[in-house]
């Protein structure tokens, strides 16, 4: 039923760390030529630790855990691939000329089916602006409590309501950890004004609460924040007057739906002259540092 690459597969029998990778963010969350080089870069990064990267997507009808140089490359040039969340796998399953790129609620049920417990990815999905009104409510947020797997990212995505995607993760019983900071970070920029609950400062620390967690049988993941760095990380104000005029064209042109965040991003991409897009493939290639690392902690007894 899955389509495990060899390498993964050959991890995965040996205990040895693998970092799962979603394709939506290659698919829809940058422009080509930047997105086929960001995704092997990731890879490399992960490989460099050790680990073995597993991009997930839904290719030929098959859950496809781990990709080819060339169906990578297809996934981030295709006019036609589909933006997959968790309800759409049936569909793109039963229709094999589907090339479907995973988000992060889709790539956490196929990591949790090949037993992969660590993911990397750039901003988790959450409650939107105005979701209270819309409902508009990622289903990140609920596949992230159902499956025991951490997920590194860099905060949530900066066009969402940080606030209120915080009150969610609590109601669903996911733990966040800050890696290096007690703040929530704000994907685009290092802090946030929100607190969180847990920071821990190194990768065995986290791994170990991955263990107690999984090994006495209390269900669901984890959320690990990640902060970009200070270099590639856009002044707070910039960004946000920013995001405001992307999500005023988003209403104005009545862009619903699973196209609100590829709409906005890539308007921000416009607007910020390309300056977001730097920042966002630098904050997802830290991510799947920390992710490797985390993973081979993970493996290792502590
Ligand atoms: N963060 C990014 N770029 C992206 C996404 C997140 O920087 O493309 C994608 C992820 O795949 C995430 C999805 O799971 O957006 C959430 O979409 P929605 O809000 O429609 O659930
Ligand atoms: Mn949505």
């Amino acid at each position: 039923m899955l389509s495990i690459h060899k390498d993964v597969l050959y991890a995965l029998e040996n205990h040895q760390p693998v970092v799962a990778l979603e394709s939506t963010i290659i698919s829809h969350g940058m422009p080509y030529p930047e997105n086929l080089t960001m995704a092997r870069e990731v890879e490399q990064i992960i490989r460099a630790q050790g680990a073995v990267p597993a991009t997930i997507a839904v290719m030929n009808g098959e859950l496809k855990v781990g990709l080819t140089e060339e169906e990578l490359s297809t996934l981030a040039q295709a006019p036609n691939v589909l933006k997959l969340s968790k309800r759409d796998l049936a569909y793109a399953l039963a229709h094999p000329e589907v090339i479907g790129a995973t988000t992060v609620s889709a790539t956490l049920v196929i990591a949790q089916m090949a037993d992969i417990k660590v993911f990397a990815t750039g901003g988790l999905g959450g409650v939107h602006r105005g979701g209270e009104d819309s409902l508009d409510i990622s289903r990140d947020l609920h596949e992230l409590a159902s499956t025991n797997v951490a997920v590194v990212c860099a905060g949530v995505k900066a066009i969402l309501d940080i606030e209120r995607t915080l009150e969610v993760i609590e109601t669903l019983g996911v733990e966040v950890i800050g890696y290096g900071t007690d703040v929530m970070p704000g994907f685009y920029t290092a802090r946030t004004p929100y607190p969180i609950d847990y920071r821990l400062d190194d990768v065995t620390s986290i791994a170990r609460v991955m263990q107690k967690k999984w090994r006495n049988r209390l269900q669901g993941g984890i959320l690990v924040v990640n902060p970009i760095t200070e270099d590639y990380s856009l002044p707070h104000e910039t960004i946000e007057a920013i995001i405001q005029d992307a999500l005023h064209e988003a209403k104005k042109n009545q862009i619903k739906g699973k196209a609100v965040t590829p709409y906005l991003l890539q308007k921000i991409v416009e607007k910020t002259e390309g300056r977001s897009l730097e920042a966002n493939i630098a904050l997802v290639k830290n991510n799947a540092l920390v992710a490797a690392l985390i993973a081979k902690a993970y493996r290792e007894p502590s």
